[in-house]
């Protein structure tokens, strides 16, 4: 447990002050134009102790907005309120990375009245959280020159978060959101540069983790993945080459971390082979941060079998703001409850 709490180097521009982060966690509470709130400094900064906080992903442009509320980073109110963020969390030495999110099709023009783009145009069958009077739309499918304009806007968010004060920021490619729409067989089937092989299919993510390293520095660039499907989208036995093919170049680049997206890391996948984690850390060469129902017991067994090298931790963090301080001296945690999302503690 002790090396849980022990400083871990990154690289060359990052050294946490212990191995936890905290996972990202859509909180649904940005005020008007989706600008951060003094509420969400306090909240964010009431765990700086944390490692590395991940903030809750944040949309890079008005169509890749999925729930009411979430914070934006592409207006200069948008950038000004996190700056309240990031220097209230710096202010008690902590660190924050953005996590830079467009849904693709799990958006609806309820948000921004606008058209619902994807890869292709393959609906996802449900309705919006919160909002079950809201469909999924079938989307359109990007147009080539419209998929060079989003990796070019992943990129000015990037830049956006740095002025914002971030320390660097994560790529939401997981989850089944537009990044990871491109990545699965259920909701790519282009037939041109960006679909139909493992090459065409990891081109988009590895086209935006290039931009934004090119704009703020790899060393400053975590990546959320989520090689087994498990939410919003369906698995397809031939995901497993396009994520073998991505993690392979990844492999080639400079990131400050792989993380994996998942709620619960127990889940296995036939085409991985078992474990999502297990699957990640046999590709991957780099720090990766696994994640899903771990306890920081579960977790430093998983680190000392070297199964991952860091850990997020999502919902006990929701409900104890002092989880750090609660896990050092042992005291009980207060269990999470999804009552807990209807205010910022
Ligand atoms: C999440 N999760 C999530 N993931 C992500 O990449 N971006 C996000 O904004 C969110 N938002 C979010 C909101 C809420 C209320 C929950 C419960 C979860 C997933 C989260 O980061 C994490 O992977 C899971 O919660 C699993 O970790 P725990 O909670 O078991 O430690
Ligand atoms: C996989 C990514 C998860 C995206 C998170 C969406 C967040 C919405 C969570 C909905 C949970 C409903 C609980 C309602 C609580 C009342 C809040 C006012």
């Amino acid at each position: 447990m002790d090396t849980l709490f022990q400083p871990y180097r990154l690289n060359g521009a990052l050294t946490l002050a212990n191995r936890f982060m905290m996972a990202p966690l859509t909180r649904c509470m940005a005020g008007p134009g989706l600008v951060p709130t003094e509420q969400m400094a306090a909240y964010y900064a009431r765990r700086a102790d944390i490692g590395l906080i991940i903030s809750e992903a944040t949309i890079i442009r008005p169509d890749g907005q999925g729930y009411p509320n979430t914070p934006g980073l592409y207006s200069q109110e948008q950038i000004e309120g996190w700056k309240k963020v990031t220097q209230a969390v710096h202010a008690k030495g902590g660190k924050i990375f953005a996590q830079l999110w467009h849904v693709g099709r799990l958006s609806h023009p309820f948000f921004h009245q606008a058209e619902v783009l994807a890869p292709s145009a393959i609906a996802h069958e449900g309705t919006v959280p919160r909002m079950r009077e809201l469909v999924y739309q079938v989307p359109r499918a990007l147009t080539v020159a419209e998929i060079l304009q989003l990796i070019e806007d992943y990129a000015q968010a990037a830049a956006n978060a740095i002025e914002a004060g971030f320390d660097g920021v994560e790529i939401h490619g997981a989850n089944g959101y537009l990044i990871d729409q491109f990545l699965h067989h259920a909701s790519n089937l282009r037939d041109d540069a960006y679909g139909a092989t493992p090459e065409n299919m990891s081109r988009f993510a590895l086209e935006v983790v290039d931009a934004i390293s090119a704009r703020i520095g790899g060393e400053r660039v975590g990546l959320r993945l989520s090689p087994g499907a498990y939410v919003h989208l369906a698995g397809d036995a031939r995901d497993r080459a396009v994520f073998d093919y991505l993690l392979i170049q990844l492999n080639g680049r400079t990131l400050a971390y792989v993380h994996l997206g998942i709620f619960d890391d127990s889940l296995t996948f036939d085409y991985l082979d078992g474990r999502a984690s297990d699957y990640l850390r046999a590709h991957y060469d780099g720090h990766l941060v696994g994640v899903g129902n771990y306890t920081a017991e579960s977790a430093a067994d998983a680190i000392k079998a070297d199964r991952f090298d860091l850990v997020a931790i999502g919902r006990p963090l929701i409900a104890n703001p002092d989880y750090l301080a609660k896990v050092k001296k042992a005291e009980p945690l207060v269990p999470y409850a999804d009552a807990m999302l209807a205010e910022l503690v």
